[in-house]
């Protein structure tokens, strides 16, 4: 597969997924850190589309969901603006935000392929439901979201139930996952790398696996990167740290790995909060993977 040479980036400033504000003001941070000059340095062809508007002012929620109405709005939007992207021919790059944004995102890029694989690097699992949810906080669901599981508006964003399968979804660097969020797991057979075997078979053993296993059942990659995946001693702008992550080293391989793997078609990048940040640090890190991940060359 041919990688795409015409990225278009998708800013949404959203905060309402979670309890903590300031992750609203994530895109802006990692513009700041030079996004696009350093796509542009690697030789892509780049376009920023700018940010999706969000209404930080509304608190509307329905039963135990904070925000639904605010965050379902602006994910259908982020649906159509992606599968536009893709529809145009070019890659989306999404920069959130909490991680309620990929509800959006995968219901828009998922429309453009038969079996879209999904890389999900995260601390959390994101797969609870209204039901499971400890906190009422969307951004802990949007896996289950796309699995077609929970809260009718979020399953039947932009199209019609399940947006991605099961057995098409790897989950890395999980380290806090709610009783039923494991439930759902054994339950779908979702194939999950926790912290236990990064340590155990080492990030190279990890991302080979998880590759040849998507290579054969998909026929497109979406990354879903959380910045808290990584360690907090490395990324401390994020809204739910947990101790023992992946590390900087570890990520830049797996970043680089999926890149020579080829696979890749989209991409998105979340949970940066700059208000909880040590002088923009996670941004530039982010910025610094998304060099990794789009073939930067080390020499
Ligand atoms: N599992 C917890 C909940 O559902 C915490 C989720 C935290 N999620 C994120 N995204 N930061 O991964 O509330
Ligand atoms: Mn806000
Ligand atoms: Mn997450
Ligand atoms: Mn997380």
């Amino acid at each position: 597969m041919n990688v795409n040479r015409n990225i278009s980036i998708i800013g949404v400033p959203m905060d309402l997924g979670q309890s903590r504000r300031g992750v609203d003001m994530g895109p802006s941070a990692v513009r700041y850190a030079g996004m696009k000059e350093r796509l542009l340095e690697i030789g892509y062809e780049v376009k920023d589309l700018g940010d999706i508007t969000v209404d930080h002012t509304l608190d509307e929620s329905e039963g135990q969901l904070k925000n639904l109405n605010e965050i379902a709005r602006v994910s259908d939007e982020l649906a159509a603006t992606s599968d536009g992207v893709i529809k145009e021919g070019n890659f989306p790059l999404i920069v959130g935000g909490d991680h309620s944004i990929a509800i959006g995102s995968l219901a828009g890029i998922s429309r453009n392929y038969e079996n879209l694989g999904v890389i999900w690097y995260d601390a959390h699992g994101d797969l609870n439901t209204p039901e499971t949810s400890p906190s009422g906080n969307i951004h802990g669901m949007p896996l289950a979201a796309s699995l077609g599981i929970g809260h009718k508006r979020l399953v039947n964003l932009y199209a019609e139930g399940a947006k991605i399968k099961p057995e098409n979804l790897v989950i890395i660097g999980a380290r806090s996952l709610d009783p039923g969020e494991k439930e759902l797991i054994r339950e779908k057979g979702i194939r999950v790398y926790t912290m236990h075997e990064v340590d155990r078979m080492g990030m190279p053993a990890v991302i080979d696996e998880a590759i040849g296993y998507l290579k054969e059942r998909t026929d497109g990659l979406h990354l879903s990167l959380d910045l808290d995946g990584l360690d907090p001693s490395e990324a401390p702008g994020v809204g739910t740290p947990v101790m023992g992550g992946m590390t900087y080293r570890e990520s830049h391989l797996a970043m680089e790995m999926i890149h020579e793997s080829g696979m890749l078609t989209s991409a998105e990048f979340v949970e940066v909060n700059p208000i909880l940040d040590d002088r923009n640090r996670t941004a530039d890190l982010a910025v610094g993977l998304m060099g990794s991940l789009f073939g930067e060359k080390l020499k």
